[in-house]
């Protein structure tokens, strides 16, 4: 479906069908429980996104957009102006707006998975920049998605900024990098966030902060499906959890439940004994030559990066 809202055109490729219930039953059948991050993002788990965002204990958002806006006249340079745009996971597309100044792309097209979060995103981004043509896309984009419009007559670039990469297992995000520069096309550029590794301590504060958000976004996901799939999870019992884990670079967060139990889901039941966990998401970290080495592998030359003075994050334009 297409329909104009202004400026706003808006795509919606579906993406979360009845195939919900059939991932969530299989994710809680395996030894080790499993629900995918993608399930975060309902109209409340996006908002609880950003709000994580505004955390102290959360570096990552605040260092990218600084390093964005202390290089964005750079990174505009090298992505070419009058290019079509692509923004993968855009959420609230607060971050682009550190670029479009510079940018100037022929097309803006924001790609989330999450509808009416998407929709207003990108009409309030449409009202600031005046001008801009957006075309909204709701869609998975870890699965293979076909653009709503070809604009071949533009160069083509796409913004994947937060680390979002982080989530894939490392060979599933060359393959879905793979996958990026095909849509790109030769000579087409990928300008993507990624958070390096660090300090323990730091990293766990970041998924466990004082407040207490993180944990109401981990559990949002039980209360989505208890809504969507007619489960009875009970959110008392269980409890958040992050760690990282050094071996595989990667911070873990999970649901534990604190006593033996059953929870009916979708018509099944699944058993939990006390202290088991589901986990829910990965969010891997690089050192800068380990993932240049991953772009390398899916098909991208790293052509430039970018850093704070602390080295917490960095932002890499790669050419396909
Ligand atoms: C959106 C996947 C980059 O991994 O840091 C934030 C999601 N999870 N706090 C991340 C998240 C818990 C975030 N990404």
């Amino acid at each position: 479906a297409t329909a104009a809202a202004g400026r706003v055109h808006f795509h919606d490729l579906h993406p979360t069908p009845a195939d919900m219930r059939a991932e969530v039953l299989a994710g809680l059948a395996l030894a080790q429980k499993r629900l995918s991050p993608k399930l975060f993002y309902d109209a409340e788990g996006s908002r609880l996104f950003d709000a994580i965002c505004e955390l102290s204990e959360y570096y990552p958002t605040r260092t990218e957009i600084g390093i964005l806006r202390r290089h964005g006249a750079e990174m505009a340079e090298r992505l070419g102006r009058e290019a079509l745009l692509i923004e993968l996971g855009s959420g609230s597309s607060l971050k682009i707006r550190t670029l479009l100044e510079a940018l100037r792309p022929a097309v803006y097209m924001p790609v989330d998975i999450s509808k009416e979060h998407l929709l207003q995103s990108a009409e309030d981004l449409a009202a600031a920049f005046p001008g801009l043509d957006v075309h909204a896309v709701c869609a998975d984009y870890s699965s293979a998605f076909v653009l709503p419009v070809d604009h071949h007559d533009h160069p083509r670039a796409a913004f994947f900024p937060g680390s979002s990469v982080g989530n894939f297992e490392p060979d599933a995000a060359a393959r879905f990098m793979a996958r990026v520069g095909q849509i790109l096309g030769p000579g087409g550029r990928l300008l993507i966030g990624v958070d390096l590794i660090k300090d323990k301590h730091r990293l766990e504060a970041a998924y466990n902060d004082a407040d207490g958000v993180t944990a109401a976004f981990n559990l949002n996901l039980l209360t989505r499906i208890n809504r969507e799939l007619g489960a009875d999870f009970d959110l008392d019992a269980f409890r958040h959890e992050a760690v990282f884990n050094a071996e595989l670079s990667r911070v873990e967060m999970h649901l534990i439940s604190t006593k033996s139990q059953q929870v009916q889901v979708a018509g099944e039941t699944f058993a939990f004994t006390e202290g088991e966990s589901i986990h829910t998401e990965c969010s891997y970290k690089y050192r800068i030559d380990g993932f240049h080495a991953l772009a390398a592998e899916a098909g991208f030359t790293a052509e430039q990066v970018w850093t704070d003075p602390d080295e917490l994050f960095s932002v890499h334009c790669l050419v396909w």
